[in-house]
């Protein structure tokens, strides 16, 4: 099987979930980061390295045996089921995890609605919206959530899953100041989600792709 993953060139958890998904896993793949002429043409026209045309003109997509697909939860799903980070055979289980990646879109809607308005005054309005209301909400949402798996720190079940991947590096780029009006030490409130933070950090494989991609903690 032959997996190739298209995304821009960032960390960001859309692209990064799959990732780490497959490299905790020891599978294989194309970590395709589209730049320079590629992306110019990706912007314009929706093509592909590949030849072929992004479904929804977005990324990330993943090829499988010259095979293409888009949207983040589909992609991570497919290959959380490859890599034993994601249910075969447990649909509430499966529910669990979707109901956690489903929120991480939701809060990126937010992010994104918050960045959208040129007026410097009007931005700031909305980032503080974002940061003040609808942030700690959402993370007392996740906190709630991942405080009721009793059986570890992660949100669903024993073990790791991509919900809690896709969580992590949302929750890294929320806290990355990054993001104008968006303290760095917003999620200091929510312990279980900072020990969840603090948990895939130290996961050897973890550290391993970020040394190994990035030279650096991210
Ligand atoms: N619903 C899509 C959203 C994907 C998305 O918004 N991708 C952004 C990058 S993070 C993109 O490709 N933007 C380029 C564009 O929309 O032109 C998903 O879940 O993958």
């Amino acid at each position: 099987m032959k997996i190739t993953l298209y995304y821009f060139k960032i960390p960001f958890w859309r692209a990064e979930v799959t990732r780490l998904s497959l490299f905790i896993a020891n599978i294989p793949f194309d970590d395709h980061r589209i730049e320079g002429g590629e992306y110019e043409e990706f912007k314009k026209t929706g093509k592909l390295p590949n030849g072929k045309i992004a479904p929804f003109k977005q990324l990330p997509v993943l090829e499988v045996d010259g095979k293409i697909f888009a949207q983040t939860g589909a992609i991570a799903r497919y290959c959380g089921k490859l890599s034993g980070l994601y249910p075969k055979d447990d649909d509430y289980k499966s529910a669990l995890i979707d109901q956690i990646i489903e929120a991480a879109q939701d809060i990126n809607f937010l992010v994104t609605l918050s960045s959208r308005d040129k007026d410097p005054e009007k931005k700031k309005i909305a980032r503080d919206i974002l940061a003040n209301r609808h942030l700690p909400k959402w993370f007392q949402y996740l906190e709630n959530l991942n405080s009721q798996n009793d059986q570890s720190v992660y949100f669903v079940g024993k073990d790791l899953t991509i919900a809690d991947l896709a969580i992590w590096r949302l929750l890294g780029w929320l806290t990355s100041g990054l993001l104008d009006g968006v303290a760095t030490n917003i999620l200091e409130p929510y312990t279980n989600l900072t020990i969840l933070r603090n948990e895939i950090y130290s996961n050897p494989k973890v550290i391993k792709w970020m040394d190994q991609v990035y030279g650096k903690v991210i």
